[in-house]
């Protein structure tokens, strides 16, 4: 497999916040989990958890995440200084981040699915959870994605069907170039996240990457259901989904599965 150690992500590695601190594990629970405890205990802004392997991986809503070796499960610290209302946009700029990083690093065609999935050929390859400490001050972003993953070790039951990097690209992709790769583009989008426009430039960004807008969806939330066409992402990340009647929901948080574009 790839040589795949701390070493050599750190090696020269061109990064303003993302990045300057990383903790490499073995194994860890969840690396979410030590990341929240480090910001919780002071640790600085762009410190970065990395564990080969997870035993308790964590997804969105208490879900399980499946992380055995040969993947990249990694968390950053955030300390974003901003309304708890922008948490969503930088999950989705992770997601655009990630997403990049696996076009410029393999030149399979990853794109996105809201609210913050990486699918590649229509498979989902990474999940994202964000999670917020009191008050926001601080964000922990968690990213997984499945690069070397065997296809047996991945859920055969998953929401959404689950893929590999490796298995789209038909051979072991090199997780030290990718990794590295990706500090490097969360790093840009979290700068540009905080400039003037910022905000807009992501969404934007996340428009063009999009597999979900123009689709019929369907939206499974806290206590509803529902289907319609997906239209739009507004400035606070949320999804905007018009229903058969016209109407237009705006969706903050919830599964999305993709119907077509009938
Ligand atoms: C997510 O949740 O997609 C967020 C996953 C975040 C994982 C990272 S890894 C580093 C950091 N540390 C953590 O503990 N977590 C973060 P959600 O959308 O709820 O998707 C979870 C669902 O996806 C599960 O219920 C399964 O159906 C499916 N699933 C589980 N493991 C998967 C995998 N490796 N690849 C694709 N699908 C998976």
């Amino acid at each position: 497999m790839d040589d795949y150690t701390r070493e050599r992500v750190t090696e020269n590695l061109d990064v303003r916040v993302i990045g300057r601190d990383l903790r490499w594990h073995d194994t860890l629970p969840s690396t979410n989990g030590l990341a929240m405890h480090l910001a919780e205990t002071g640790a600085p802004e762009g410190t970065v958890v990395i564990a080969e392997e997870q035993s308790a991986g964590r997804g969105r809503r208490g879900r399980e995440w499946v992380s055995p070796r040969g993947g990249i499960w990694l968390s950053v610290i955030l300390r974003p200084g901003f309304e708890t209302s922008h948490v969503p946009l930088i999950a989705l700029a992770a997601s655009v981040a990630a997403a990049r990083a696996i076009r410029e690093s393999t030149g399979l065609q990853a794109g996105v699915k809201w609210p913050n999935d990486v699918l590649v050929g229509g498979a989902k390859a990474v999940g994202i959870l964000a999670e917020t400490g009191p008050g926001a001050a601080w964000v922990v972003v968690g990213i997984g994605i499945n690069v070397n993953v065997p296809r047996a070790l991945l859920p055969a039951d998953a929401r959404y069907p689950a893929t590999s990097l490796a298995e789209r690209a038909g051979s072991p992709v090199d997780r030290v170039r990718l990794t590295r790769t990706l500090l490097g583009e969360l790093d840009k989008a979290y700068a540009m996240l905080g400039t003037e426009g910022g905000a807009a430039a992501v969404l934007r960004d996340w428009r063009g990457l999009s597999e979900t807008l123009g689709q019929m969806v369907r939206v499974e939330g806290d206590a509803c259901g529902f289907e319609g066409r997906a239209i739009d992402v507004d400035s606070d990340g949320a999804l905007l989904v018009r229903l058969p009647g016209g109407r237009i929901e705006r969706v903050l948080a919830g599964d999305v599965t993709v119907r077509g574009s009938e």
